[in-house]
């Protein structure tokens, strides 16, 4: 099954071992991901039309210092390690996960100023942000649809990347042909419309990885059928 990518012209720098808190954390640095986090002024927004209901807006290099974002996130953010139901199997999810909600303070003061950005871009209100971290190649998350949105025929999920930079596959439902976003540290990307209804995401298992979380933002205006499907459900949390 061939797999499209889309191309980033941000450079990137040898692999780094990056040190924080007493943690040794190691991914491929970004030219633009080193510094104080802070939304960037002036990145610019490309749209990818899926199909005529299903888009994702790309922003490369939305959040500067997204490097030190990752690394203070992963020192401090209370992960832990979910196992989640997969028909007649309870499984470890193989990733490190928590969630905010809305009301709740950010994480970090720059992950309060992309939601507050989100809001201003697309006029809607977001909640949120879900963290997840994925400590090296062998974590992952296989194809889905956001459990919560699947059966809604309007959405937006933004997901920000921080730290290394991994396959982000895009399909349609049920199969096809693949489109790699590839995005790196600091890149948000939007999917919009019918996206988590018609066009599954996941972010493979590599060979070899750095540290990966991301951080995602979700709004729908809660139009559509409803219905749960019940074969997958996220089940019993467990510490880190
Ligand atoms: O971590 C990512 O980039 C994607 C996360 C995701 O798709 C999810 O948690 O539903």
């Amino acid at each position: 099954m061939g797999i499209l990518s889309v191309p980033s012209n941000r450079p990137l720098v040898d692999e780094h071992l990056f040190v924080y808190a007493g943690l040794v954390v190691q991914w491929q640095a970004s030219l633009f991901a080193l510094g104080a986090p802070a939304v960037a002024t002036g990145a610019r927004t490309e749209r990818i039309e899926l199909d005529a209901t299903s888009w994702i807006d790309l922003t490369r290099g939305f959040l500067d210092g997204a490097d030190e974002l990752c690394a203070e996130l992963i020192a401090t953010a209370p992960w832990r390690c979910h196992r989640r139901r997969m028909y007649d199997r309870v499984l470890d999810d193989p990733r490190l996960s928590c969630w905010y909600r809305a009301e709740s303070p950010a994480p970090h003061p720059a992950l309060a100023d992309a939601r507050h950005a989100l809001g201003e871009r697309y006029g809607r209100p977001f909640g949120g942000p879900g963290l997840n971290h994925y400590r090296d190649g062998n974590d992952s998350v296989a194809f889905h649809r956001d459990r919560e949105l699947r059966q809604l025929t309007d959405t937006m999920v933004a997901v920000l990347t921080l730290g290394a930079r991994r396959p982000f596959l895009v399909r349609p439902h049920g199969g096809g042909r693949s489109l790699d976003l590839s995005p790196a540290s600091g890149d948000l990307l939007v999917m919009g419309g019918r996206c988590q209804l018609d066009w599954e995401h996941g972010v493979p298992k590599v060979a070899k990885a750095g540290a990966r979380v991301s951080a995602s933002w979700r709004w729908t205006n809660r139009d559509g059928a409803h219905t749960i499907d019940r074969g997958e459900e996220l089940v019993i949390t467990t510490g880190a």
